[in-house]
């Protein structure tokens, strides 16, 4: 779907920008004066920094170096013109910028190291997005610029998947373009245990290397496995290797060890501090594992050695515990727990994860540390220097922040970077969910309902990247590139500058940047959406939507767009059953993936619906309307499409305008038992005609739903009516429902 001649044709995209978008500026800065004029660097222009800067002033120039082949010469003195000169000075603002472009000079004011690496970033930008440009020449404006949040975090997986010293550092580079600051580095887990620790060699001589992966999604029945030794770790001499050139571009690197669940890599290699003497595999498939850590003594010995290791090999404050996921069934089972938790006068095994959470965090504390975990640490009691980061939507964050605990915000409503970015059946494997680039843009890391105190608390937020299904780097670009790009602009920018318009058009002309430095991004800025509406009084219109700028072709024959397709101009009505494929296009050249929607007509297509249940909120976004809008959920399932239904009925009925004839009522639904999502007991049709009294029509129950699969079919003799009531009955869990057709 990544489509390299795309880079071709961006020249095209960059004359329509309005104005105010004319700078391919991300994230967005506070403030832009533009002036007239140009500042052109040629041979004789200098560059001069007080010595405590000379490392930023160092990566600035060897950029220039590398890309324009252009030597900037560091001099010792201020002089009056054709300099770029730095100076310090306090302003209000944390690594706060401002970057005065002249005709004559540039002149940047900081007010740390950092505000200079984020100056010049911005300077980079502005600069002209071919190599070997001839004539390096930026355009007149003053910059006013510094960051909302403290923390600006990208999380990577290197369990699942594993990346090399090189990779890592060249994922740093990436988020040092877009005014990250904060790594978190997810180093253990059920399938891999990938930092060294000098103590127990076993860690990374068992732990790192798995033999076999699961191949394909974890939802297959039945599982695939390879059968190949994967693997791979960090030596600690790496380990400083990394955080070094992370820290000369200020970036802090929070390692995460995870406990007490996730564990399965280090009791393949030491069984004995599991609750069961037992031989374990390190991890071949991904999910949840139930073999934990057993908080025994010896336990807490083992964790608080490699902790000790951890902590002093990375000089930030923060050391990540995990914490998540963690099934009780073996601390359930376990004498030893269950002693554990009467001696401690514990309530549960909840209440014996806060003890153990507790204890690592104050052993932190003797280290002079601060330990993160996930929102699952949130428990009654919960030391009150844990930090939570909140995953499992805006809830645990909120929450913390009301007592008192800092926050950092990761829910995978948002920033859930493994998630799908397009609705392409050619976008490779994912593990679900749909997460394109505007929903990230729209995303607030301060939940409703705080104080302004209670506000302090949210240090910032990150996206997560976890890599069951992310195998490589070119596929980590995609997957991070543009959405790190749109989560910049909520991290860094002043909230009233955001606008998901002038991104759109800053993210198309910056993809020449992204370019020229050889850096793969997916192209879902260029999907091609397609929004069903109703009509008035009747009917159903198909419109294309796209944040691209091009043209979007379409057919209705279920061929592919070409260049003598028709140009989407206006919203197409579908008064019978069609295919229809778009795509975006400059001139000749197809920038998106083909998208098509399969129309059904029938008596239900448009018409009104009324809910007598409620969908559960993460799975309302499709709206109503999307069960008659004649287009069926896509499957693997995206969250967007499909309406879920939480320990609760199906219960809807549908006007159809007027009296109809029809024997068949038809209602998709999904079954997905791994995330709780289970094909009802039974389905009841019946019909009214003053929406008042009903006439029960049939029913029909589990055996008969359990052998139709997807399309549930309710059919009976003809009858003749306005309204259809249609209630599926909740076996408890989620109920999935899409289309409904009447015929
Ligand atoms: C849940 S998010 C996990 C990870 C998985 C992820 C996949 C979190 C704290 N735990 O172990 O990789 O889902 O999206």
């Amino acid at each position: 779907m990544y489509i390299r001649i795309l880079f071709l044709l961006l020249a095209l995209t960059s004359v329509t920008m309005a104005d105010d978008n004319k700078y391919a500026l991300i994230p967005v800065p506070n403030q832009i004066k533009t002036g007239t004029g140009v500042f052109k660097l040629d041979s004789a222009t200098t560059l001069f920094v007080p010595p405590s800067m000379l490392p930023e002033a160092g990566l600035f120039r060897s950029y220039l170096q590398q890309i324009y082949n252009y030597n900037l010469p560091l001099v010792e003195a201020k002089a009056g013109s054709n300099q770029i000169s730095v100076r310090q000075s306090k302003m209000p603002g944390t690594d706060a910028y401002v970057l005065q472009i002249e005709s004559g000079q540039i002149s940047i004011n900081v007010t740390s190291p950092a505000a200079l690496l984020y100056a010049f970033e911005t300077l980079k930008q502005l600069l002209p997005p071919a190599r070997n440009y001839r004539s390096l020449s930026v355009p007149c404006m003053t910059i006013n610029d510094s960051p909302r949040f403290a923390y600006r975090g990208m999380h990577l997986d290197v369990v699942r998947h594993f990346f090399t010293v090189d990779q890592v550092k060249r994922y740093i580079d990436r988020m040092v373009m877009y005014k990250f600051n904060t790594l978190h580095w997810h180093l253990t887990d059920d399938q891999g245990w990938r930092i060294e620790i000098k103590k127990y060699p076993l860690l990374t001589k068992v732990g790192a290397y798995r033999n076999g992966t699961l191949i394909g999604h974890y939802n297959d029945i039945p599982q695939q496995f390879d059968t190949i030794r994967y693997g791979g770790f960090y030596t600690q001499d790496q380990i400083r290797d990394v955080i070094k050139y992370a820290a000369e571009r200020h970036i802090n690197i929070v390692p995460e060890i995870e406990m007490p669940g996730h564990a399965q890599a280090a009791l393949a290699a030491y069984p004995e501090y599991g609750c069961v003497q037992k031989n374990l595999e390190v991890g071949k498939t991904w999910g949840v594992y139930k073999d934990i850590f057993c908080p025994t003594e010896e336990t807490f010995t083992f964790l608080e050695n490699i902790l000790t290791e951890v902590c002093a090999l990375f000089p930030g404050p923060y050391i990540h515990i995990g914490g998540d996921e963690v099934p009780k069934d073996r601390w359930k089972e376990s004498p030893f727990c269950q002693k554990l938790i009467k001696e401690k006068g514990l309530r549960d095994e909840e209440e014996l994860q806060r003890y153990f959470t507790n204890r690592i965090l104050s052993f932190l504390r003797t280290r002079n540390k601060i330990g993160i975990g996930w929102d699952e640490i949130l428990n009654e009691g919960l030391d009150s220097t844990g930090v939570v980061m909140s995953w499992r939507g805006h809830k645990g964050g909120f929450d913390a922040a009301k007592k008192g605990h800092d926050v950092i915000m990761a829910p995978y409503s948002h920033v859930y970077f493994d998630y799908y970015q397009t609705r392409s059946i050619k976008d490779e494997l994912a593990i679900g969910g749909y997460l394109p680039l505007s929903k990230v843009y729209s995303f607030d890391p301060v939940p409703e309902g705080l104080t302004e105190e209670e506000r302090k608390h949210i240090l910032g937020a990150q996206a997560c990247v976890w890599t069951e299904y992310i195998a490589d780097e070119n596929r980590l670009q995609e997957m991070t590139i543009p959405r790190m790009a749109a989560l910049s602009e909520v991290l860094w920018s002043d909230p009233s500058n955001r606008d998901f318009d002038s991104f759109g058009s800053r993210m198309i002309m910056h993809l020449k940047y992204l370019r020229m430095q050889q850096i793969r991004f997916s192209n879902s800025i260029f999907e091609v959406g397609a929004r069903l509406t109703a009509d008035e009084p009747s009917g159903v219109s198909i419109e294309l939507v796209s944040n691209g700028k091009g043209e979007i072709r379409y057919t209705l024959d279920g061929t592919s767009p070409t260049i003598n397709s028709p140009i989407y101009k206006e919203k197409i009505k579908a008064d019978q059953s069609v295919v229809l494929t778009a795509a975006m296009m400059f001139g000749a050249i197809k920038v998106s993936d083909d998208m098509s929607v399969v129309f059904k007509l029938n008596h239900a297509t448009g018409r009104q619906v009324t809910l007598n249940s409620s969908p559960y909120p993460d799975y309302s976004i499709a709206g109503i309307f999307s069960l008659v809008d004649g287009r069926k959920g896509r499957i693997p399932w995206l969250g967007d499409e499909w309406l879920g239904f939480f320990n609760t009925p199906f219960d809807a009925v549908i006007d159809l305008g007027s009296e109809k004839m029809f024997s068949n009522v038809s209602v998709d639904m999904l079954k997905d038992s791994l995330s709780n999502i289970h094909l009802p007991k039974s389905i009841s049709v019946s019909t009214s005609n003053d929406n008042i009294s009903w006439t029960s029509v049939k029913t029909i129950a589990a055996s008969e739903i359990d052998q139709a699969g997807r399309n549930i079919r309710v059919r009976f003799p003809y009858v003749k009516a306005r309204f259809v009531k249609i209630v599926a009955e909740n076996k408890g869990g989620f109920l999935f429902v899409d289309e409904i057709s009447i015929d």
